[in-house]
């Protein structure tokens, strides 16, 4: 059956993947992309996308009375919220704007989700809402009932509007499903993350710069695994429950800089050991077996192969990436509203 989702935040990094996986799965799905483009957003990215069925429309999910006519317009079937600010180092500069988007944005959603009776709200969360893990336990992972316990603003801050889902759905009724994600990585991601960064400085012979001893471990998990993951838990997911999605991908950053290193032929003298980042989280461990037991999800791409993709997708995509770093992606506004 086609159905009209709403896709906030479509224009950055795992909202664009995941608007490519919907149209290629489910031609007939008609996608709603809502985005301010704030730094991160990249018209650009949505290119590939133009279609009858995908629209385009400018704006924040903090603006209600925006919010409320797209919704009363569009009608829409389900609501899958990427917007967010996303960057930790960023919340650490300057915390208000991922108070303001991610927690109030989050709760503009909702409100409009029960005012027109949308079916469906899917929350797109991380799995820094955990905290972090030990490096000597490495028997222990994130499981849908590990408490909360955050570290940086970010990470408080999608905690927080994981909350408010769960208070709308309780108080409510609110239709809701969260998802709560390792590290993503894969093509169109902003070059302010840590493999994109690695990637475009090596190539330009810059110092890649490694936080702390870069001992500290990330689960990594291939984009399309994520978008997969959010469309089996849109289909079958059950209403008011979390999913954990990752898959045992295990790496420390410093092994992550010297694959890429290897890759793209430079040498390991251009690592150079940076201040750490404030309160930084040692260790995220995804475990997965809820997802899978109920909704038969896997990760299909493993590190060694998936890195390897990318890397070749920044190598083929240079122009994406350059454009962001010369400021050029932000005088486009391709899209007519
Ligand atoms: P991103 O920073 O690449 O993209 C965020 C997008 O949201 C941008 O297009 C931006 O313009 C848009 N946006 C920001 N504020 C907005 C607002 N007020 N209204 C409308 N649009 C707005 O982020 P990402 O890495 O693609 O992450 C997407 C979501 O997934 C986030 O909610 C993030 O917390 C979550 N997540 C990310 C990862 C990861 O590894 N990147 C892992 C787990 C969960
Ligand atoms: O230049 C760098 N050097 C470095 O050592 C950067 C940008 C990062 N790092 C380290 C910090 C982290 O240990 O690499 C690791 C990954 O850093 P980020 O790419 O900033 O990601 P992280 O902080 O782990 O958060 C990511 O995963 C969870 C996303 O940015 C979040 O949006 C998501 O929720």
């Amino acid at each position: 059956m086609s159905k009209n989702i709403l896709v906030t935040g479509g224009a950055g990094f795992i909202g664009s993947n995941f608007i490519y996986y919907m149209q290629k799965k489910h031609p007939d799905y008609r996608l709603v992309c809502l985005d301010s483009l704030t730094y991160a957003g990249n018209l650009h990215t949505l290119e590939g996308a133009r279609c009858d069925n995908f629209r385009f429309v400018l704006g924040s999910i903090t603006d209600r009375e925006l919010v409320f006519s797209l919704f009363e317009e569009e009608k829409f079937d389900a609501v899958v919220n990427f917007a967010a600010e996303s960057h930790v180092d960023r919340s650490i500069e300057d915390p208000e704007v991922f108070l303001r988007t991610n927690i109030l944005g989050t709760q503009v959603l909702l409100d409009a989700t029960n005012k027109f009776g949308v079916p469906r709200y899917h929350q797109v969360s991380t799995d820094e809402v955990y905290g972090d893990l030990p490096l000597d336990r490495p028997d222990l992972f994130f499981t849908e009932d590990t408490p909360i316990h955050t570290s940086s603003p970010y990470s408080a801050s999608k905690a927080s509007a994981d909350l408010l889902v769960m208070a709308y759905h309780r108080t409510f009724k609110t239709p809701v499903t969260i998802s709560r994600c390792s590290n993503n990585y894969g093509p169109y991601q902003f070059p302010e993350k840590l493999i994109p960064v690695m990637i475009a400085n090596a190539l330009a012979d810059k110092k890649l710069p490694v936080y702390g001893e870069g001992l500290n471990v990330r689960d990594w998990l291939y984009v399309d695994d994520h978008c997969k993951a959010i469309d089996m838990i849109l289909e079958n997911g059950r209403i008011g429950e979390v999913y954990n999605i990752g898959g045992h991908n295990e790496k420390a950053n410093i092994d992550v800089v010297k694959t890429i290193i290897k890759a793209v032929g430079k040498d390991e003298s251009l690592i150079t050991y940076v201040t750490d980042r404030p309160g930084h989280d040692m260790r995220y461990a995804i475990d997965p077996e809820k997802i899978k037991n109920e909704l038969g999800w896997y990760p299909e791409t493993l590190f060694n192969e998936g890195i390897q993709k990318t890397i070749k997708w920044y190598l083929e995509n240079e122009d994406w990436w350059q454009n962001i770093l010369s400021g050029e992606y932000k005088n486009y506004r391709g899209f007519d509203e």
